[in-house]
């Protein structure tokens, strides 16, 4: 895989539930293996992992929030499950270089890329296993495409990982188009 370019989910310009593909094991793992990878080999820089929107004939487009684009950010746009509630969940091992990190930060909002289809609403949760056990470090409100992007910013020094979950806002997943963008640890 490029170096700086992980695919975490592949999400189609057509706007539904059904058009949505839901990222595979396999493909989430590889993210989290080359995410270890990208930032054992950025730490001085102090940067994360670059996630770009990926569509279906191999094109990118930037993350762009609030009229801002960014060029890195992860799209963890929620999946409907069997009991019919929508959730994306995306884990990173803090080892190694990782483990000296201690403030996960992100601008949160839905893609200005749903505009057009008026719709699209999410929340937002990062939790850590910390000792053995797992704290929810923050909850946004529900965010819906015409919110402001929030910032969020957590102390997560002595976590041995972090999750990043979205969620459907309670209305189902049509244009959850979740963003975390400019994602990074410090
Ligand atoms: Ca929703």
């Amino acid at each position: 895989m490029k170096a700086g370019l992980v695919v975490v989910a592949v999400c189609l310009l057509a706007c539904s539930a059904a058009s949505w593909a839901a990222p595979s094991q396999e493909s989430a793992q590889a993210a989290v293996e080359q995410a270890l990878g990208e930032v054992a080999t950025m730490a001085q820089a102090k940067a994360v992992t670059a996630v770009l929107v990926t569509l279906p004939d191999g094109s990118s487009l930037a993350i762009t929030l609030g009229g801002k684009e960014y060029p890195k950010g992860i799209l963890l746009h929620p999946a409907e499950g069997a009991d019919g509630k929508g959730v994306g969940r995306v884990t990173y091992v803090l080892a190694g270089p990782l483990s000296k990190a201690r403030r996960f930060q992100a601008t949160i909002g839905v893609d200005d890329a749903v505009e057009r289809y008026g719709r699209g609403s999410v929340t937002f949760i990062v939790e850590v296993l910390r000792d053995g056990k797992w704290q929810q470090l923050y909850a946004s409100p529900v965010l819906k495409l015409a919110d402001k992007p929030l910032t969020v910013g957590v102390d997560i020094a002595g976590a041995q990982q972090l999750r990043l979950i979205t969620t459907d806002g309670g209305d189902g997943i049509a244009c959850d188009h979740a963003e975390w963008a400019d994602a990074r640890l410090n």
